[in-house]
C-alpha cells in the first residue's frame, strides 16, 4: 500500500503532491513500482495539521481518486475517519476504507456496511491532537487484542462482513517507543483473529527515536528493517512511502521463508 497524501502540510511529502496532477504522477509511479493499493489521505485531524472543512477534504480526495481511477485499475483506499468522506471517496472509485479511528465516528460503521467494502480497523489510544501526551496500557498487546475483539463485534453487528475486516495495531498512535517495540516484537499474537494484518511503520517517529534522527527522509533503511521484522511476524499489508525498496526487502524475506 503506497501512501499518497493530498494534504498540503503532510509530514513527509510536505506539499509536493498537493496538486491533482502531481498526486496522480506519484500514484502511477507507486503502481509501476508494484503497489497493489494506493492510500489516498486528505485528513486534517493529525497532530499539527491545519483545520480543513469536510467539503474541502472531500473535494481534494475525490479529485485525486477520480484521476487515478481514470488511469489505472489499482485498488484505491481512502484514509479517513469521516463517514461523509468514506461515502464520497467510494463513489469516486475507492474500494477500501482505511480508518485510523477504527470506524468509531458516528455513522462510520453503517456507511461501510452499506458500501460493502473492505475496511482497515486501526487501533488508536486517545485522539490525534493529544494521543502522545501520556499513553498508558495494562499490556499493550493484550489491550489492543481486546479493542480488536470489540471492534470486530461492532463491525459484524452493523452488517460489515467479517471477511471484509483488516486489522492494524496503529504504530505511533497513542504509543510510547516501548509500546511500539513491544507491538512489533509480539505482532504474531494478532494472528489469533485470522484476519489480514496491516502495518504502518514507514518513516515513523518511533524509528527516528531509535536512530536519533528527526528527519523522516533519513529513515528509509530503518523502515525496511521494520517491514521485514513485521513480515516475519505475520504482517500481510504494508503502508509505505517507498514502494520499490519495501517490495524488494519483502521479496527477500518471503524467499527465505519459502525455503525448506
Ligand atoms: C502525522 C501523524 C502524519 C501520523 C502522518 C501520520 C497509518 C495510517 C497513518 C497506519 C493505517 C503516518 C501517519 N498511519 N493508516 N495512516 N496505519 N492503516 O505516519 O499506521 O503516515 S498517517
Amino acid at each position: 500500500m503506497g501512501v499518497l497524501n493530498t494534504t498540503p502540510d503532510s509530514f513527509f511529502d510536505g506539499g509536493k503532491f498537493n496538486s491533482v496532477k502531481s498526486a496522480l504522477q506519484q500514484a502511477l509511479l507507486m503502481c509501476q513500482q508494484g503497489a497493489d493499493i494506493i492510500d489516498v489521505g486528505g485528513e486534517s485531524t493529525r497532530p499539527g495539521a491545519k483545520e480543513v472543512s469536510v467539503s474541502d477534504e472531500i473535494k481534494r480526495v475525490v479529485e485525486v481518486i477520480a484521476a487515478i481511477r481514470q488511469e489505472t485499475e489499482v485498488c484505491i483506499s481512502i484514509d479517513t475517519s469521516k463517514p461523509e468522506v468514506m461515502l464520497a471517496a467510494v463513489n469516486a472509485g475507492a474500494s477500501l476504507v482505511n480508518d485510523v479511528n477504527g470506524l468509531r465516528a458516528y455513522g462510520a460503521l453503517e456507511v461501510c456496511a452499506d458500501l460493502n467494502v473492505p475496511v482497515c480497523v486501526m487501533h488508536m489510544q486517545g485522539e490525534p491532537r493529544t494521543m502522545q501526551a501520556n499513553p498508558v496500557y495494562n499490556d499493550v498487546v493484550d489491550d489492543i487484542k481486546l479493542f480488536f475483539e470489540q471492534r470486530i463485534k461492532s463491525c459484524c453487528d452493523a452488517g460489515i462482513k467479517r471477511e471484509n475486516i483488516i486489522l492494524d495495531p496503529g504504530f505511533g498512535f497513542g504509543k510510547t517507543l516501548e509500546h511500539n517495540l513491544q507491538l512489533l516484537k509480539r505482532l504474531d499474537e494478532f494472528q489469533i483473529f485470522n484476519l489480514p494484518l496491516l502495518v504502518g511503520l514507514s518513516r515513523k517517529s518511533m524509528l527516528g527515536k531509535i536512530l536519533n534522527d528527526d528527519v523522516p527522509e533519513n529513515r528509509l533503511f530503518a523502515s525496511l528493517a521494520a517491514a521485514v521484522l513485521a513480515r516475519t511476524r505475520g504482517a500481510n499489508l504494508f503502508r509505505v512511502h517507498d514502494v520499490k525498496a519495501t517490495l524488494d526487502a519483502l521479496k527477500v524475506c518471503d524467499a527465505i521463508n519459502g525455503v525448506q
